[in-house]
C-alpha cells in the first residue's frame, strides 16, 4: 500500500483550499461548485457536437425538446442558469452578452462577480479542434445588494480566482484562487473532474511560440523584430522556437502553461495612429495573465503589466504576450526598443 495514490476529486481540493483561509464562509465554495457543473455540461455537449447533425431530430429540437442551438448559445446558457439562482453572484458579464447580466429579481444576490467566455476558440467548432472555457471571479465592490459595472471593471490583480476548461483530448480545468495553479482531468465514466496536476510551474523559458503569423504585416515593429529573432539559432537559448499555434487561446495557452514559450497576439497596427487588439481584458487577458503569475510566468501587454491595466469598458480590447517569464521579457526588450 505504500503506493498508493492519493486521488483528490476538485470538490475535496476546493474544500481544502477554502479550510486554509480561517475568514471564508463557504460562499466561494459552493460557488466553484456550481460552476464545475456547467463546465461538465459543457464537456458533454462539446463531445457530441459532431453527432449533432446525426442524432438531433427534425425542427432542431432535442429529447428535452429545447431548440437545439449553437454551441456558443448552449455554453452561454448552460453557465447562466447554473450560476443565476445559487446567492453568490451579484452579476455577471460574457462575451457574448451585450452589457452587464443582471441576476434576476427573484433570486438572492450575493458578493462576487463572475466573467466569462463560454466558449473560447468558436472558429474551431466545426473541425473537432480543441475548445474552452474561461471564467474571472471578482468581489463586489460597489454598496447595494446589485452589481454593476463598476464591479466589473476591476483590475486583473484583484481576481479572487480564474480558471478555464479546456474541452481536448479529455477535458481538464486548471483554475487558480491565488494559491498556485492547479489541474484536473474528467473521469467521463464518474463524472469527476481528478487531480492530476498539482501546484503547476511554468518553465523559465519554453522552445515555441504561437501567434497567428499570417498578420504579420500589420504587426508593430517591435513583435516582428521579436519573432524573427525567434527563428534564428542559437542553441543556449533554445532557438530557433518551433511555432505551435490552434487558434483557441485556452489550448494555446495551455501547451504553454505545461511546456513552456510564448503566446501573443499584438494589435493590427495598418493603421498605426489607432491599433487594435483583439482578445477581451476581462473575459480572456486577465484570467489567463492571472494563472500565468501564479505558475511563475508571465503576461504582458508589450508595455505595461497586464494585471495592473484598469478596465474602462466591460469588452475592451487589450494587446497580450504571456507564458514564460524569461520569453515575456524579451518580448517586452524588443518592444519597448531596448534590443535592436
Ligand atoms: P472567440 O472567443 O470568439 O473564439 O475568439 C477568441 C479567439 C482565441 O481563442 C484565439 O486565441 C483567437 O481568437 C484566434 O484568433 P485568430 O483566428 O485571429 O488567430
Ligand atoms: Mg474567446
Amino acid at each position: 500500500m505504500e503506493n498508493r495514490t492519493k486521488i483528490v476529486t476538485i470538490q475535496r481540493h476546493i474544500m481544502e483550499q477554502q479550510a486554509l483561509l480561517p475568514t471564508a464562509t463557504g460562499d466561494f465554495t459552493l460557488l466553484l461548485w456550481d460552476l464545475v457543473l456547467a463546465f461538465k455540461m459543457i464537456s458533454r455537449e462539446v463531445n457530441r457536437a459532431g453527432l449533432a447533425a446525426i442524432l438531433g431530430p427534425a425542427g432542431h429540437e432535442n429529447v428535452q425538446g429545447e431548440e437545439v442551438t449553437k454551441l456558443d448559445d448552449f455554453a452561454q446558457s448552460r453557465i447562466f442558469e447554473q450560476m443565476d439562482h445559487g446567492g453568490h453572484l451579484c452579476c455577471m458579464a460574457s462575451e457574448e452578452a451585450d452589457g452587464l447580466i443582471p441576476i434576476p429579481e427573484r433570486f438572492p444576490k450575493g458578493k462576487y462577480v463572475l466573467l466569462f467566455d463560454p466558449l473560447d476558440g468558436s472558429s474551431n467548432v466545426d473541425v473537432n479542434a480543441s475548445l474552452g472555457t474561461i471564467f474571472s471571479i471578482h468581489r463586489k465592490r460597489t454598496p447595494g445588494v446589485d452589481g454593476s459595472v463598476e464591479d466589473c471593471l476591476q483590475r486583473g490583480s484583484e481576481q479572487v480566482a480564474a480558471g478555464y476548461a479546456v474541452y481536448g483530448s479529455s477535458t481538464m480545468l486548471v483554475y487558480t484562487a491565488g494559491r498556485g495553479v492547479h489541474g484536473f482531468t474528467l473521469d467521463p465514466s464518474l463524472g469527476e473532474f481528478l487531480l492530476s496536476h498539482e501546484n503547476i510551474r511554468i518553465p523559465r523559458r519554453g522552445k515555441s511560440y504561437s501567434v497567428n503569423e499570417g498578420n504579420e504585416r500589420n504587426w508593430d515593429e517591435g513583435t516582428r523584430r521579436y519573432v524573427n529573432y525567434l527563428k534564428e539559432k542559437d542553441k543556449a537559448t533554445n532557438r530557433p522556437y518551433a511555432l505551435r499555434y490552434i487558434g483557441t487561446l485556452v489550448a494555446d495557452f495551455h501547451r504553454i502553461l505545461l511546456k513552456g514559450g510564448i503566446f501573443l497576439y499584438p494589435p493590427d497596427c495598418s493603421d498605426p495612429a489607432k491599433p487594435k487588439p483583439k482578445l477581451r481584458l476581462l473575459y480572456e487577458v486577465s484570467p489567463m495573465a492571472i494563472i500565468a503569475e501564479q505558475a511563475g510566468g508571465a503576461a504582458t501587454t508589450g508595455r505595461e503589466r497586464v494585471l495592473d491595466v484598469q478596465p474602462t469598458d466591460i469588452h475592451q480590447r487589450v494587446a497580450i504576450a504571456l507564458g514564460s517569464p524569461e520569453d515575456v521579457r524579451e518580448y517586452e526588450d524588443f518592444v519597448q526598443g531596448r534590443r535592436p
